[in-house]
């Protein structure tokens, strides 16, 4: 019996995600790329550290986002494209992915190349599916996506936080705030999916309640349901011209992927998550998707990594309909 060998090696021994041939060119309907990107960390109000530089871990804070591309990457040859038929989804009455996307690997960027490479990407109407990286991941992707083909937006982030803080501007609490400040996002288009816990700040659900942006804490979901609250959010997006997901891992219960950079117990469950990502996107177009937060080194037995690795394969299931 013949050995299996891994198809597409990006560097080392990290495959490409799912074994997606490496681009040559950026065209592709999808582009999978990794931005392992972990910078301007906070770890309290008043210092900020620069990107690259490594300060001790605190009682609250996790880092280790900038090693999620590649242990993703690993985890992925589960939903290998390089399986018989090219990737054929059950979820999708056993369609091949591969016969009807073309999806290119870009391997890892950095903010501004990502950005650059989002912006050929949707000029030539393609989608990006992005592992961050901490969750400033989005800010050069849309910005990107936004000027190779302006479209009215709408974004569904998973958070269990709001990421609205006023200041700094590029850090992952601000990104949304300043992606509305450049005129990248109209506050009414984005809806925030999955809020729990204390580390919250009273001024982000201030802006988010004076720009009508849509928090919807995770109790709400459990108190009225899942199906009246994807219905209302779907009506709210009849008029949106494409969806881009956010997904901060750390609105997953850590039960489920105990690597995260914020952890909160008592989290969304995958298949919930799953659902809204296919339920929005049967209604809206994917423009992208990226995972932010994710942190290997807080990982069991590649639990988390096969657990992003299966959001970012939802993504790419998505990318089918926006096609056809
Ligand atoms: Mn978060």
């Amino acid at each position: 019996m013949a050995k299996r060998r891994l198809a597409h090696m990006l560097h080392g021994d990290v495959p490409s995600l799912f074994e997606a041939p490496l681009a040559e060119s950026e065209s592709g309907d999808v582009v999978l790329l990794g931005v392992p990107y972990e910078g301007m960390l906070v770890p309290d109000r008043h210092t900020l550290y620069p990107p690259g530089s490594r300060p001790p871990e605190t009682f609250y804070s996790r880092f280790g986002a900038d090693e999620a591309p590649d242990a993703i990457r690993r985890a992925s040859v589960i939903y290998s494209l390089e399986h018989e038929g090219g990737g054929v989804a059950a979820e999708l009455d056993f369609v091949s992915l591969s016969d009807n996307l073309k999806i290119v690997e870009a391997g890892n960027h950095t903010l501004e190349s990502a950005e650059d490479l989002a912006r050929q990407t949707s000029k030539a109407g393609g989608v990006t599916i992005t592992l961050g990286g901490d969750h400033l991941v989005p800010h050069p992707l849309i910005r990107g996506l936004q000027q190779g083909a302006a479209r009215r937006l709408g974004v569904v982030i998973f958070d269990s936080h709001l990421d609205l803080h006023p200041a700094p501007p590029l850090w992952a609490g601000s990104q949304w705030r300043t992606l509305i400040d450049e005129g990248h996002l109209q506050p009414a288009d984005i809806t925030i999916l999955g809020p729990r816990g204390v580390r919250q700040s009273p001024q982000e659900i201030v802006f988010a309640r004076e720009h009508n942006i849509q928090v919807i804490p995770l109790l709400e979901i459990d108190e009225r349901g899942l199906p009246t609250i994807l219905s209302e959010l779907t009506e709210r997006m009849s008029e949106i011209e494409a969806v881009y997901i956010s997904l901060d891992i750390d609105v997953v219960d850590p039960s489920f992927c105990p690597a995260q950079k914020y952890p909160d117990a008592a989290g969304m469950t995958p298949r919930e998550i799953l659902t809204v990502m296919r339920k929005v996107t049967s209604v809206v177009p994917i423009a992208g998707f990226d995972l932010c937060c994710f942190s290997p080194r807080y990982d069991e037995g590649q639990r988390g990594a096969l657990l992003a690795a299966r959001f970012a394969l939802e993504a790419l299931y998505a990318c089918l309909g926006a096609k056809t």
